[in-house]
């Protein structure tokens, strides 16, 4: 198996330079999707014939994965409701300058908020277009500063017995894990998301704070996010603790390689009726393909 050597802490080096065309870039990209014209130019040129409108928010918001709360898609918006999300502490751990126990609001702040239209795929061959508030978990890297050892960040998430009746069944090794590379972590597409649509994020979707990944299957997205830790080795990911032959690391989505149990060519974007082509990284290969160039995605899924 080749796995490439995590660069160099990119967040100390991203120089003020590149910082500025991305802003150029995603301002640009923030105005479309603020004007309902999130098409990837990517997805054009495929010729799918279709545009990535906004999944409607009571589609996002009742059509979940949340094992915590059960395994059905109507099991969250049911179960998840009484879920305290405040106040909300998360404790940053590991090779990090600024570790400690912080209220959320104090993790957060001076942070800029951004606002991003994202495709999101589940690995089980469904999509949807959500508009996502939050802030960039580059910015919150680069207040935190992650130390010279740290390859990887490490997302612990609620696993609190009380409040969540699917602690009892052990379908996943609780609590769920996520974990990324840092140069993934430091990616300018990659969030923490406290807001959908505009709105607070509900409990179904991972209040008070989640992570979203978009070139990666919906599992990187964990929920309600207690423990950021930073780390020189690879986290173990509940997913690839459960089922380690479908469920790797890198949880690219990429058609060319199938579920073990199903095809991963295409995807059902719910609220259409036709399924469509799955685009390589999502569709997003352009912005973060250069991320695996060193890396085999067949081995590495
Ligand atoms: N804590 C936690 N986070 C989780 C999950 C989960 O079961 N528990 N499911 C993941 C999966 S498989 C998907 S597809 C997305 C779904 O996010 P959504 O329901 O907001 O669309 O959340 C991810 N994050
Ligand atoms: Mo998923």
């Amino acid at each position: 198996m080749i796995i490439r050597r995590p660069p160099d802490l990119p967040t100390a080096e991203i120089t003020d330079e590149a910082l500025y065309h991305d802003r150029r870039r995603w301002l640009a990209a923030t105005a479309a999707a603020v004007a309902g014209l999130a098409v990837p130019r990517s997805a054009a040129a495929l010729g799918q014939g279709q545009d990535d409108k906004p999944t409607p928010y009571d589609v996002v918001t009742t059509y979940n994965n949340y094992y915590e709360f059960g395994t059905d898609k109507s099991d969250p918006a049911q179960n998840a409701g009484g879920l305290k999300v405040k106040p909300w502490t998360v404790s940053v751990e590991g090779d990090v300058k600024k570790p400690g126990r912080y209220d959320l609001d104090d993790l957060l702040k001076g942070l800029p908020t951004v606002e991003r239209v994202y495709r999101m795929r589940c690995v089980e061959a469904w999509s949807m277009v959500i508009p996502w508030n939050g802030v960039l978990l580059r910015d919150l890297l680069k207040k935190l500063e992650p130390g010279t050892n740290a390859k990887f960040v490490e997302f612990t998430t609620l696993a609190d017995a009380r409040q969540m009746p699917g602690l009892r069944y052990d379908v996943l090794a609780w609590p769920y894990v996520e974990g990324l590379r840092i140069d993934e972590a430091a990616h300018p597409l990659t969030m923490l998301a406290t807001g959908i649509y505009g709105k607070p994020i509900l409990n179904q979707n991972g209040a008070p704070i989640r992570l979203v990944v978009p070139w990666k299957y919906g599992f990187k997205g964990g929920k309600s996010i207690v423990k950021i830790r930073f780390m020189e080795t690879m986290p173990k990911t509940a997913w690839n603790l459960a089922a380690p032959n479908e469920y790797g690391f890198y949880a690219n989505v990429n058609p060319n390689v199938s579920h073990p149990r199903w095809s991963q060519k295409t995807e059902r974007r719910l609220g259409e009726f036709f399924r469509r082509p799955t685009l390589m990284f999502n569709g997003y290969a352009d912005q973060v393909g250069s991320l695996y160039s060193n890396l085999d995605l067949r081995t590495n899924y």
